[in-house]
């Protein structure tokens, strides 16, 4: 049997790349397979070549995570797109992301964008910002879809993953995605063959680019709010920083709990003021 990765899902339309040859084959899950379980975008499938068209899906394999927003399986790295400037950062929402993909059991990442339009104020901005996310253990890179710079770099860094976007309207999402996907794009008609019977856009799409790397074309959440998915004693749990202390009392929540060991990194510097001030404000308006 061969694998194959789900990499379009729209409607009765299953489009499933060979992860050993790249070619692309219409799926047509047995009644078996569609007995056990729905298929999404990111399934990997085990199944046959038929004809020049067709794969018959025998089996899906168990997914390690499952995005609801997007509807998209097995994701390796979402990226969080921000901007310093145009529009202004927003790091309240940035980290209720975080604590929302954390929780959904993906591994978000930030993503600033359009770093060419920051003068020395705007990158002294940035580098600080891109200081509280690192010290935090997030990984942080910096792109200008406009210019390419940084663009490389975040290909090699996701590399053999699965990938989605998320962030505010207007940081750059679709514009990192056709510098991401552009070029091949162009020179390999990944979707024709599975353009027949194409009805609206609700589908998610996978793009295959450089090194057995994909990434989906439909953004998840531009605005969230952390407490719709979790208690608000489960927040703390999300911020990675707070797991690195521990505190008197095991249920701690880390506000006014008497020797709390979070309070106390915060207080010596160790745990940004700018991500505890967050954590409090997801906390409190849970009320
Ligand atoms: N100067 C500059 N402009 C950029 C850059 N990236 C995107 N833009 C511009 O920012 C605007 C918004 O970019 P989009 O890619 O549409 O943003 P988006 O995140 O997909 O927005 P939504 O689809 O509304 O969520 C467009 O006018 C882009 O040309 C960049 O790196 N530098
Ligand atoms: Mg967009
Ligand atoms: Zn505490």
């Amino acid at each position: 049997m061969k694998r194959g990765l789900v990499i379009d899902r729209e409607a009765q339309m299953i489009g499933v790349y060979i992860l050993d040859s790249g070619e692309i084959y219409r799926g047509f899950p047995r009644k078996k397979v569609l007995k056990k379980t729905k298929i999404y975008a990111g399934d990997y499938v085990l199944g046959e070549i038929v004809d020049s068209n067709t794969f018959t899906i025998e089996d899906v394999e168990e997914r390690k995570n499952f995005l609801k927003r997007p509807p998209v399986a097995n994701v390796d790295k979402v990226m969080i797109v921000a901007t310093i400037k145009f529009p202004d950062f927003d790091n309240f929402l940035i980290d209720n992301l975080l604590a929302v993909y954390e929780y959904l059991k993906s591994d978000p990442i930030i993503v600033f964008n359009k770093i060419d339009l920051l003068d020395n104020e705007g990158l002294k901005e940035l580098n600080k910002w891109v200081d509280i996310y690192i010290n935090a253990g997030y990984d942080v890179l910096k792109v200008s879809a406009n210019t390419g710079e940084g663009i490389q770099n975040l290909k090699n860094y996701l590399s053999g993953t699965i990938s989605v976007f998320a962030g505010a309207s207007g940081v750059g999402k679709s514009s990192i995605l056709s510098k991401l996907i552009g070029v091949e794009l162009e020179t390999r008609d990944i979707s024709r063959k599975l353009k027949r019977g194409r009805h609206t856009t609700t589908g998610v799409k996978l793009f295959p680019f450089g090194d057995n790397s994909f990434v989906g074309d439909t953004p998840g959440f531009s605005n969230v709010d952390a407490l719709y998915f979790m208690d608000k004693r489960e927040v703390k749990d999300y911020f990675r920083e707070f797991l690195r202390y521990s505190c008197k009392y095991p249920n701690c929540l880390h506000i006014n709990e008497p020797q709390c060991g979070v309070k106390e990194a915060v207080e010596r510097g160790e745990i940004a003021l700018e991500r505890y001030k967050s954590y409090l404000r997801i906390v409190n308006s849970g009320n």
